[in-house]
């Protein structure tokens, strides 16, 4: 039984969803509260959802590439950094990387995700290398590579402006940046979780940046830990201005927390619920952010299929030689096919659409899947 204000509230928030007006800090709050129906919650979230993208859902044949993983920073909240000595701690060569973006190009990958450790001894010229010998081999695979984290890392190594750098980069084959790095803003638990690494302000600036030369990015949120539903509203609130302004991100993806091997193993992995929940809330407020994303890795797939009916548009990809999830416990298979993943988007009674890191469609040779080209034709023209 919902206590009458708070049936109120939902009602006043049924209003504006349908009539299409922007919603406010309080109704996130309220969003966010156990009283709101996950049920009633999720319905206004697929209204969104089906309003910007009908019953299209979206997927990509991609792969990641963690160069190293040895890390000058301890954020309390992963598994998968290592310090300079200890065995776990891993370097790939050229060799090794090269042969990661065959293997990309053999599997018919549109991208590599390229992400890691922000190693003691290595140069930004080896980080600016791994995208440059990989774009000269593989032109056709889109580079998407480097959070806030690793351009403030840049920065110090160079002393040059994250303009520059990030033009340096594009020159060397980058395509576009992940969402990472972005954890929660609020300095109340970034201090808590990573105090060390890259602040809000230079994660704002690094994306403004890139989206201001034309580079295209994507957000996220680390959800689950020390956080409460004031950090992630001003967390999702914040991206959300952002993109008033620039208009440069693609997709926002709400990461739970997976605590094994972290510093913080003694707290819970966020519940389904609270997964879902994440999911319709980020929908309704980033109502200018074009797609949601239910990573299958991080959620795992049962409740990312039901995500498709919450809010989300996009399943990520076919991903193979993902680590930071599986390091910390993630039980979710290494890979799926694409078969797998179209059909799990049918399953879930919504229409599966290949796409690039852009969002454009892609289109294959039925006789030889590996081959593809984006499909500029207006029909086909992604939302
Ligand atoms: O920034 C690290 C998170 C992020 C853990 O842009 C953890 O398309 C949970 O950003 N438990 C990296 N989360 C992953 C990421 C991402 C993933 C998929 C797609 C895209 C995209 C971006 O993973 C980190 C951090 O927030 N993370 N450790 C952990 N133990």
């Amino acid at each position: 039984m919902i206590a009458s204000s708070s049936a109120e509230r939902v009602r006043e928030i049924r209003r504006k969803v349908e009539n299409g007006e922007r919603l406010d800090f309080d109704d996130g709050l309220a969003l966010y509260a156990p009283s709101f129906p996950l049920q009633e919650l999720g319905e206004l979230a697929n209204l969104v959802r089906e309003r910007m993208h009908g019953d299209v859902a979206f997927y990509n044949i991609n792969t990641h590439l963690n160069p190293t993983n040895v890390c000058i920073y301890r954020c309390r909240f992963c598994a998968f950094r290592s310090d300079l000595r200890d065995p776990k701690g891993y370097v790939m060569t050229e060799d090794q990387i090269l042969q990661r973006g065959q293997e990309a190009v053999d599997n018919g990958c549109t991208e590599m995700h390229i992400v890691g450790g922000l190693h003691h001894k290595m140069p930004y010229a080896w980080y600016r290398g791994i995208l440059q010998t990989l774009h000269a081999a593989f032109p056709q695979l889109h580079l998407k590579a480097w959070t806030p984290v690793e351009i403030g890392w840049f920065e110090f190594l160079t002393k040059w402006p994250v303009r520059r750098i990030l033009e340096d980069l594009r020159e060397a084959g980058l395509g576009s940046l992940p969402g990472g790095g972005a954890e929660i803003f609020h300095p109340q638990v970034r201090d808590q979780i990573c105090e060390h690494k890259a602040d809000a302000h230079k994660w704002f600036e690094v994306h403004r940046t890139a989206h201001q030369i034309g580079l295209r990015s994507n957000c996220t949120m680390l959800y689950g830990h020390l956080e409460n539903a004031y950090h992630r509203v001003d967390h999702l609130l914040r991206l959300r201005e952002l993109q008033d302004a620039t208009g440069g991100f693609q997709t926002f993806i709400p990461l739970a927390f997976h605590p094994d091997n972290t510093q913080l193993s003694h707290l819970q992995k966020p519940s389904v619920l609270d997964d879902l929940r994440n999911i319709a809330v980020s929908r309704l407020l980033l109502d200018n952010i074009p797609h949601i994303k239910a990573y299958w890795i991080m959620l795992g797939i049962e409740t990312a299929q039901v995500a498709l009916a919450y809010g989300a548009d996009d399943l990520d990809g076919t991903v193979r030689h993902e680590l930071i999830y599986h390091d910390a416990g993630a039980t979710t298979p290494e890979f799926l096919s694409v078969d797998r993943i179209r059909q799990l988007i049918e399953e879930a009674g919504r229409v599966p659409i290949e796409r690039d890191t852009l969002y454009r469609r892609v289109q294959r040779d039925p006789t030889n899947p590996r081959h593809w080209w984006v499909d500029h034709s207006e029909a086909s023209a992604a939302v």
